[in-house]
């Protein structure tokens, strides 16, 4: 039987985790000596790349000496933490990352929480110590202060360090040690990490922890095997949460080598492998003896906490730039979607809407980016927290936030988080001059705090969080102090009264850009909405041409994102994605009926 540890590598966003992937690639000797490969390899699909950020869990396989090391690289930003949830229960140990300068840090409480309630032991990595600020002593003591706030048991709290610079390659066990290779790291993952348990000679019991495709063999299911084996040819059942089972034959199993996988015929107790042939093969499906099927417990991972309504695009410039704009086809696309993506939910809401829940705006943003990269147009409302009710009390999500803030800017940071209804629990001075601040915040008084944190901070703010738990509704409310500036007609853009209204605001859009009437165009300087004219060109003389326009000045417009909108948009207003165009504009798109419903609602008050 071959010798095999199973680990994830999980830690808070950019600790360093896909990089040192990376080294534990090349310094196992996986590669092939003419094998090109990229930084950060296993950041595979586009917006991974694009972003320099991990999104989905990603394993693969080195051998090292006479043992056989399934790694897998987990996503460290809190909206993907459901992700890690997953993956956990699949490995048998962790390769916890923290940086030696920032230290604990949100999202390394939230998969360290995790983590040891699977029983795990964590392989503690004290990251990127060649950093100037570096603090690794501290950082240790944050580490096991955390494991005590978490109820770690003793052999948890026993847990082997290491002193590393992924980026570097290498790792040692104190930090007067040379700084060489990634030796000692391989040497503690082989000593600290436990053999899994099961039987290869006990009935087949497998799990799917994530999906995969392939153009020729169809849905693939990339499994744990906890017991038995799995053979090529050989049938076996297919047991889904819900209790169902189908029978199947694997058509081809593979296995995993570095970032290549390679066709093989049996596997067994212990590896990590994928499997085709079972065409409905779903994430937390258990691949079980025929005779004898024993599922697996359904894999367990929090509700979502934010949503927001999709819809069809119903603005006058509907059609023009996607080529999926139907009902249907979102509702086929968003379907899709939940299969594999086991944090998010998806729910109909008739008149061709549709609530998409999540993690937070990141997730459901990279979802909508996807889509319109496919070719979708649709609109995306304001984003809201899910709450619900227990024993008759309204409960909202709550959140763990730590802000990093230069000391002038600490007083604003409290009032502004104060009016927002956080609470703070921790202040502490770093050793970089900069003041650490720790909240418990709802998760409502978040939406839109970034955009308005950087600019009080003067973007020297850094600010971190994560989910904590479902508390007592709080009854927040906070809403954008400024107005927007409402196109009042449809047309294109004219240089000479975006000169003149970059005096109201900031402006969204530049010169011959498509408008249209209840488009909103920019930000007013003041609150409320502000009508306004982007068609006015200047009155022509005889004597001038149009070719004047080129003379006026223009400020270089605040770029819309789909991220940036999703945090400014009012519960009026909606933001319309299409594969070219990322605009905003009011739900109404009219101002006599936009008028009406402001006095209404100030009547109703
Ligand atoms: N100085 C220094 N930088 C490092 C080190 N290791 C990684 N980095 C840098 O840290 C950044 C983030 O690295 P990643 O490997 O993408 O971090 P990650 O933990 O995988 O990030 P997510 O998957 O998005 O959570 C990159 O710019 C790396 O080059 C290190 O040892 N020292
Ligand atoms: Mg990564």
């Amino acid at each position: 039987m071959q010798k095999i540890k199973n680990i994830a590598v999980i830690a808070h966003v950019d600790h360093g985790k896909t990089t040192l992937v990376d080294q534990l690639l090349q310094q196992s000797g996986t590669y092939e000596a003419h094998q090109e490969v990229q930084e950060r390899a296993m950041d595979s699909n586009e917006i991974e790349k694009e972003r320099g950020i991990t999104i989905l869990s990603k394993n693969t396989a080195i051998v090292y000496g006479d043992h056989k090391i399934n790694i897998i690289d987990t996503p460290g930003h809190a909206d993907f933490g459901g992700e890690v949830e997953r993956v956990l229960k699949m490995v048998d140990g962790v390769l916890l990352l923290v940086d030696a300068q920032e230290g604990v840090m949100p999202q390394t409480k939230f998969v360290l929480k995790k983590a040891i309630g699977f029983g795990l032991i964590p392989v503690v990595v004290i990251n990127k110590i060649d950093k100037d600020g570096s603090d690794p002593e501290r950082v240790l003591d944050e580490v096991f202060d955390l494991l005590v706030a978490l109820d770690a048991n003793e052999d948890q709290l026993e847990f082997p360090v290491l002193y590393a610079a992924a980026r570097d390659g290498y790792a040692k066990w104190e930090m007067e040690d040379e700084s060489k290779d990634m030796v000692p790291l391989f040497d503690a993952i082989i000593e600290k990490v436990p053999y899994p348990v099961g039987s290869p000679d006990n009935d087949t019991q497998a799990q799917v922890f994530t999906l995969d495709s392939d153009n020729f063999v169809g849905r693939i299911g990339i499994t744990r095997i906890f017991n038995g084996k799995v053979k090529k040819g050989d049938e076996y059942l297919l047991v889904k949460a819900d209790g169902s089972k189908t029978k199947s034959r694997i058509s081809k199993l593979i296995g995993f080598k570095g970032l290549d996988r390679v066709e093989i015929q049996e596997a067994e107790a212990g590896d990590i492998v994928a499997i085709a042939g079972f065409a409905d093969i779903d994430v937390g499906d258990s691949v079980c003896d025929k005779s004898n099927p024993v599922a697996l417990d359904p894999m367990h991972v929090e509700e979502p906490t934010l949503s927001v309504i999709m819809s069809v695009n119903n603005g006058p410039l509907a059609g023009q730039e996607g080529k999926h704009v139907t009902s249907n086809k979102i509702q086929e696309r968003l379907e899709k979607e939940m299969e594999t993506n086991i944090a998010m939910r998806m729910e109909p809401m008739g008149d061709a809407s549709f609530k998409v829940s999540g993690r937070g705006e990141l997730q459901i943003g990279i979802l909508a980016e996807n889509m319109r990269r496919e070719g979708f147009e649709f609109m995306l409302a304001r984003p809201e927290v899910v709450t619900k009710e227990e024993n008759g009390v309204k409960m909202e999500p709550f959140e763990h936030l730590v802000v990093d803030v230069p000391e002038e800017f600490q007083g604003v940071a409290i009032e502004k988080l104060g009016k927002r209804k956080a609470n703070m629990t921790l202040l502490t001075p770093m050793p970089d001059g900069t003041i650490r601040l720790e909240f418990e915040i709802p998760a409502r008084g978040l939406i839109g705090f970034r955009n308005e944190f950087l600019t009080d901070t003067k973007g020297e703010g850094i600010m971190n969080h994560s989910y904590l738990e479902y508390r007592a509704y709080t009854g927040t409310v906070v809403s954008r102090t400024p107005g927007a500036l409402v196109s009042m007609d449809d047309g294109e853009a004219v240089a000479f009264s975006i000169f003149n209204l970059q005096a109201r605001g900031v402006m969204f859009i530049s010169p011959q850009e498509k408008v249209y009437s209840g488009m909103v165009i920019g930000e007013s300087a003041r609150p409320g909405d502000l009508d306004v004219n982007p068609l006015k060109g200047k009155a022509l003389t005889n004597m001038r041409t149009s070719g004047t326009d080129d003379a006026v000045k223009l400020v270089t417009p605040r770029k819309i994102t789909l991220e940036s909108a999703m945090e400014w948009i009012e519960e009026d207003e909606l933001i319309e994605i299409t594969p070219l165009s990322v605009r905003i504009r009011k739900k109404s798109l009219d101002a006599n009926e936009r008028k009406r419903m402001a006095r209404d609602k100030k009547n109703s008050k």
